[in-house]
């Protein structure tokens, strides 16, 4: 029989779809649009499977649509700025701008590979002039109304590269390229006043139906809102410094104070700068990563003062103050009251220099003696040994009615805190959209015009220079503003910036005088349905319905705060990894099978050890290039399989087998198709039953389900089950067009999945439907199903019946059944146990 030829008629479908722009999108208002964005990828050079499924999983849904008559957006593009590039650039002496460019076409050949509806016309780059001209202009917008402004504030410095790095580049205290002790320095940066929404940002996620739960959880906890009070306390001392301001959630632990920790760089530091026993303690402290999580696991660390504070609640008590790296500089007010019984920092730090650790929460069940012994305790109780708060439950009855009395007496101050802190946008790299402002010789900010937009990447500089490379290039950093010389911003956007907003872009990639057109945002936003990874559930998505607010700050015109309506996080591809007998990790392709067990290629005696499946990432070697799966089983046998093997917001298990019985799959599905045609010639003219048509409309009403559920895994399952039943089937007699009919729909509803074979089986049976296919209600409905028969618990045969049917029916069809009934001649029924639909259990 003649095999299904997927290279050739895959490439035919592919020139065929790119020759008379298939996907290309327009406005049309009398049509429902849906918008369906998948994250769009970094240019790195080469597709990878993660890549293969998120946009596979897009497709599958954006192909969907418009079957069911949506006006479909499906658009993609490149998220081209940022430090791979100018690493590998580095490397190799090339340009960036090349390095990317050719990354880009390489990436573009292979997802048009994967066959995929998208409307190329549409493509955009970050880095292309073109896009971040509009992005110069938005973040001139944004200097308008205050809503990005420039502050001095502390980075991680690597001193040996001179340059900054996250907080994830600092590997235990050492930047993780040159592996020098890392300093804090102040560096004056530019910031998006991102905490001005947090109230906003938080209430929005209310509203976002179609949004995972543990997503909303995730931006939840990043923005942080606690709820709390400001104590002023008292100071005594040599130095003219009167009150301290702290923020607590616990102030009904005010009893247990036993010191006040501040932050190294709290105002009061300026009175010991000059201090060598300070100094040497704040170089000690940068060692300590910047991040929570490094500073709650970090030694916690102090620097005496010659300070007394005062506890406002009992003026009889006086308890040192500290600068203790525990106290982040940029929250609340860089300053805490110690309290070690109930806090675990202070705890620590309290056992370190010896201070009281004073109980005043009980446990419910504990009694008065209750005493903190080798940790804090945080969890709920009773208030203890705190004169007139006693007895009061925690923490609900005594934070509020603390926060009372503290109010009455003028002391303290009810106040909400967000952890969530404004956005820091300055990098110190060439390979990004350049900051459009400039200087004067005083440090005065000028915001260069929007008529001078783009400010562009100056061309062939030297990438090999410690720090930032446009921090040398004189000649670009010249600019001359209504007859004033001044100096260019040499620091260029997080590329994060460039990532909030494309959505947008994609609405209207060819305006050249603005980022976007009204007509076209009013139409096609939001995205109906986001897909992407859940590595960006926080600060890409949040940054993004930042930047909407931003946009809609001040604006009539704008008013979209919310730019994904529906989101979906899929789970990663996975494979098993591989080590040789010396540990090193070896890659699937190295290895080769015999007889089910797994050696080295090269030398067949050294076997490898099995480890368990990991997401795919290049340090373990367990990839599978996406590139030859194409070219060796085909891109539908590729989504076939990419989609089967789990539901698409889990793990997916990448395996040789599996790519194989999808490609095999395949051919079965090409063997049946080739059946149907041989049926549809020898022209029967009726029915033989209705069979053929039910089942087929059960299917579309299964897979529809599915589609709408993101059951994708299922409904490759659903595809099996009709292949099944059509190859017994087809033996049997049916008139050509109730073959055709049904057939039709079968392949419009593969569509989704396997585009390509489902196009060519179309037009071998002259279809030019195009059409999601509806189901009939009645046809599913009366679902004929077998029951298990059992006579104590044995099973003696099967009776076909209705969905429905009760037990009574069952009975009586027993009865009527000269098999079955033989069991039950003369016999006494004790017991009957049914289940619905599925087996009954008669016990005589
Ligand atoms: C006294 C106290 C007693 C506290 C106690 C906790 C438990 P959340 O919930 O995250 O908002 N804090 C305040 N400012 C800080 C800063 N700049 N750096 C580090 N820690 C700071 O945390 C609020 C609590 O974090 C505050 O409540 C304060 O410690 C600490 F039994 O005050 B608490």
């Amino acid at each position: 029989m003649e095999r299904y030829n997927f290279k050739l008629i895959e490439e035919k479908w592919q020139k065929h779809w790119e020759d008379n722009k298939t996907f290309s999108s327009k406005i049309n208002k009398a049509k429902k649009k849906f918008y369906c964005l998948e994250m769009f990828p970094y240019p790195s050079g080469k597709i990878h499977m993660g890549h293969v499924r998120n946009y596979t999983i897009g497709d599958v849904l954006a192909r969907y649509k418009s079957l069911q008559g949506f006006n479909v957006l499906h658009p993609m593009g490149w998220d081209s700025f940022g430090m791979p590039a100018e690493n590998a650039a580095k490397q190799n002496n090339l340009d960036p701008k090349i390095w990317t460019e050719n990354n880009i076409e390489n990436m573009k050949t292979q997802l048009k590979k994967l066959g995929l509806s998208i409307d190329w016309d549409r493509e955009i780059s970050t880095c292309s002039e073109d896009y971040y001209k509009h992005q110069q202009n938005f973040f001139l917008e944004l200097l308008e109304k205050k809503l990005v402004y420039r502050k001095e504030n502390y980075v991680n410095w690597d001193p040996v590269d001179e340059t900054v790095l996250a907080n994830e580049q600092v590997i235990d205290g050492k930047g993780w390229r040159s592996g020098a002790p890392v300093e804090r320095k102040k560096l004056n940066q530019w910031f998006f006043n991102i905490s001005k929404f947090s109230q906003d940002l938080l209430d929005g996620l209310d509203q976002l139906e179609k949004w995972p739960n543990k997503v909303k959880v995730m931006q939840k906890n990043w923005i942080g809102k606690s709820f709390g009070c400001e104590i002023e306390f008292k100071i005594e001392g040599n130095l003219p410094i009167d009150n301290i301001k702290c923020f607590t959630t616990r102030p009904d632990t005010l009893f247990g104070f036993s010191f006040l920790a501040l932050s190294t760089d709290h105002e009061i530091s300026k009175f010991y700068k000059d201090d060598p026993e300070f100094k040497k303690f704040r170089e000690e402290c940068s060692k300590t990563g910047t991040t929570e999580e490094a500073i709650a696991v970090g030694d916690k660390i102090g620097f005496k003062t010659s300070l007394l504070a005062i506890n406002p609640l009992d003026p009889n008590q006086k308890v040192p103050v500290y600068f203790a790296n525990f106290v982040l500089m940029d929250y609340g007010f860089g300053a805490v009251f110690g309290c070690p019984a109930h806090d675990q920092r202070d705890f620590d730090f309290a056992k370190k220099y010896d201070l009281e650790i004073k109980t005043v929460v009980k446990p419910n069940d504990a009694d008065d003696a209750f005493k903190v012994m080798d940790e804090a305790y945080s969890g709920s109780g009773i208030i203890i040994n705190s004169k007139f708060l006693n007895g009061l439950k925690v923490p609900d009855q005594s934070v509020i009615e603390t926060i009372n009395l503290l109010e009455q007496k003028k002391i303290g101050k009810k106040k909400i805190n967000f952890r969530l802190k404004d956005w820091g946008i300055s990098r110190q790299r060439y390979w990004g959209c350049p900051i459009p402002v400039a200087y004067d010789s005083n440090g005065n900010v000028y915001p260069i015009p929007k008529s001078m937009l783009p400010i562009k990447l100056p061309s062939d500089i030297d990438l090999k220079v410690k720090g930032n490379p446009l921090d040398g290039q004189d000649d670009w950093k010249k600019i001359v503003i209504n007859g004033k010389t001044l100096s260019r911003e040499t620091d260029t956007l997080d590329t994060f910036v460039c990532s909030s907003w494309y959505y947008l872009r994609f609405c209207s990639p060819t305006n050249s005088e603005y980022g976007f057109t009204k007509n076209e945002i009013d139409y096609w936003m939001p995205v109906d349905q986001y897909i992407g990874g859940i590595e960006h559930a926080i600060l890409h998505l949040l940054y993004s319905r930042f930047f909407m607010r931003a946009l809609s700050h001040e604006n009539e015109s704008f008013q979209i705060k919310e730019p994904f309506d529906g989101l979906f996080t899929q789970g990663m591809v996975c494979h098993e990894t591989y080590k040789d007998p010396d540990g090193n990790w070896i890659s699937p392709e190295e290895i080769e099978t015999i007889n089910g067990i797994k050696y080295l290629k090269k030398d067949n005696t050294k076997k490898i050890k099995v480890g368990p499946s990991e997401s795919m990432s290049k340090s373990k070697k367990n990839t599978i290039d996406p590139e030859n799966i194409i070219t060796n089983y085909g891109a539908d046998a590729a989504r076939l399989f990419i989609l089967s093997d789990s539901p698409p917001h889990k793990d997916v298990q990448w395996s040789e087998d599996g790519i194989n019985s999808s490609f095999k799959f395949i051919q079965k599905l090409w063997s049946l198709n080739l059946k149907v045609l041989e049926k549809i010639k020898n022209n029967k003219l009726n029915d033989q039953d209705e069979e053929l048509t039910k089942e087929t409309n059960k299917f579309i009403k299964k897979v529809t389900e599915n589609l709408e559920n993101f059951s994708y895994n299922k409904i490759i399952a659903n595809m099996h089950e009709i292949y099944s039943f059509w190859n017994k089937q087809i033996e049997n007699s049916y008139s050509k067009e109730t073959i055709i009919e049904n057939f039709e729909k079968i392949l419009l509803s593969f569509m989704p999945v396997i585009p390509h074979f489902s196009n060519e089986c179309l037009k071998l049976i002259n279809s030019k439907n195009f059409q999601w296919p509806i189901y009939s209600d009645k046809l599913v409905q009366e679902e004929v199903g077998n029951i298990v028969i059992q006579v104590n618990g044995k099973k003696r045969g099967l009776i076909q019946s209705e969905k429905g049917t009760t037990e009574d029916e069952i009975l009586e069809k027993i009865s009527k059944d000269e098999k079955l009934s033989k069991y039950l001649y003369q016999q006494k029924i004790k017991r009957k146990i049914y289940i619905k639909g599925k087996l009954i259990n008669i016990i005589v």
